[in-house]
């Protein structure tokens, strides 16, 4: 297997121990197996640089500053606008609400080209790095409608970023989610991706840990952000593992194997809040289909 050993400008630290690799956005025409070489263990993640310039981000960003701060959902560490998929336990109420801030954010990618171009954008992407796939957002059974591509997040200062975890670690949160798709996703070891829109001055990075869910699979407590259990009951501290840092700059995607990998968002040290755009991706159970939600 080929191994990124080298740091780069977004992927850096003492070891990069994981296959991540960073790809300039005039490479994309070249990349169309990335996503496959996620699905068969070949690569572990990659940042695409600059899939939208700078200015198109900021104008982003503007756009999308009062309809956060007006009806963003509240996290422990900041915002995120439309409402989370983690949000669907088992109540209609709460499909309902889900919905109803997904249609308030399609309505404004209506209103706003800036937006609309954007969720375009995030949509070719996908479809220039999957082309072994048919790629689509999946389909919710009761609203009979498209779920969220993705979620605008917002981290404050001093909020603790976003605690130690895999994705695999949520799946049976989120199974009542999954049970209402409409389409035959197998929900294993699900892909993380986030546009990144703003950085805070310090912190913030997305630090991945030698910690598989293989070996480990739960923590003491939900809150828990310095150590884990692993499957034969011993505690691991974070700061005995190794880990490197992948830190995108303002208009590049990051997808990873945030399944299985053991990962966390440092705390934000800058008062520039950092904010992404992110969500998930699986395969159909036939591995013909890519599918992206949030
Ligand atoms: O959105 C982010 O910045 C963090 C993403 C993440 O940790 C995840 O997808 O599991």
């Amino acid at each position: 297997m080929e191994t990124a050993i080298q740091s780069t400008e977004t992927i850096y630290g003492p070891e990069i121990f994981f296959n991540f690799i960073e790809i300039p956005a005039d490479k994309l025409g070249e990349s169309g197996h990335l996503v496959k070489k996620l699905r068969t263990g070949e690569i572990h993640g990659f940042v695409v640089r600059n899939v939208i310039p700078k200015e198109e981000v900021a104008r982003i960003l503007k756009t999308m500053e009062k309809p956060i701060a007006d009806s963003g959902m509240d996290t422990p560490s900041g915002k995120t606008y439309p409402a989370p998929f983690a949000i669907v336990s088992n109540s209609d109420e709460r499909l309902n609400t889900y919905y109803s801030m997904l249609g308030e954010f399609n309505a404004l990618a209506e209103r706003e080209p800036v937006i609309k171009g954007m969720l375009e954008k995030l949509d070719n992407f996908f479809k220039s790095i999957a082309t072994d796939y048919k790629v689509s957002i999946p389909t919710n059974k009761i609203k009979n409608a498209a779920v969220s591509a993705g979620q605008f997040r917002v981290f404050n200062q001093d909020k603790g970023g976003l605690f130690v975890h895999c994705g695999n670690l949520f799946q049976t949160q989120t199974l009542h989610y999954y049970s209402l798709l409409a389409n035959d996703i197998d929900m294993n070891d699900q892909l993380s991706f986030f546009w990144l829109l703003q950085n805070t001055e310090e912190g913030g990075e997305l630090s991945i840990y030698d910690m598989l869910w293989k070996d480990v699979k739960r923590k003491k407590s939900p809150e828990e952000n310095d150590s884990v259990i692993d499957d034969n009951g011993n505690t691991i501290l974070l700061k005995d593992l190794k880990s490197f840092a992948v830190r995108p700059e303002p208009g590049d995607i990051l997808v990873f194997s945030g399944g299985p990998i053991w990962h966390r968002v440092e705390n934000i040290k800058g008062k520039t809040p950092r904010i992404t755009f992110g969500g998930f991706l699986n395969f159909s159970k036939d591995d013909t289909e890519l599918f992206y939600w949030a």
